[in-house]
């Protein structure tokens, strides 16, 4: 009985979260800022591993866990049914119709950036892991983001 009491809590707490952003322009928002949140935090990383900026492994070991907290939270809720318009956007169609490739292209960014989380306590570790970041981000945007807002 109890514990179906906060089954029944746990489901309404969740529903209660998907509501908070399903508004389209509330996703656009979230997408477009979480994606500028992303791009200076593995800049910082990248200016680290790179030495143009003192590496500092307290602050890049937090940076590196910050990014593979938002990156699922980004693609998790920024981009659901719906919001393909509501706010100028640069997302293609292709995001929604072509869901799996889509989700390949995010998978490919998790991983690289594990590889960063897991050799970001030491530079020349984290030097070698972002080496491929880049490549994520452009694969992703090659496909997916149009060259102008529509
Ligand atoms: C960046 C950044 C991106 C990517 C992309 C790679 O630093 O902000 O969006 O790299 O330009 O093609």
């Amino acid at each position: 009985m109890k514990l179906r009491y906060l089954a029944v809590v746990a489901l309404a707490a969740v529903s209660t979260l998907a509501q908070a952003q399903s508004k389209p322009e509330d996703m656009i928002r979230l997408r477009q800022g979480g994606l500028q949140l992303l791009s200076r935090n593995v800049s910082i990383l990248n200016s680290m591993a790179k030495g143009d900026v003192p590496y500092n492994k307290e602050v890049a070991m937090q940076k590196a866990e910050f990014v593979n907290t938002l990156a699922p939270e980004i693609f998790g809720a920024g981009f659901g049914t719906g919001s393909d318009k509501g706010l100028p956007t640069r997302a293609k169609p292709a995001v929604w119709a072509e869901g799996d490739n889509f989700k390949a292209a995010q998978e490919k960014l998790f991983a690289v950036l594990k590889k960063i989380q897991a050799g970001a306590g030491d530079q020349a570790s984290l030097k070698a892991a972002m080496a491929d970041v880049g490549g994520a981000c452009k694969n992703c945007h090659d496909n997916f983001r149009d060259t102008s807002y529509h």
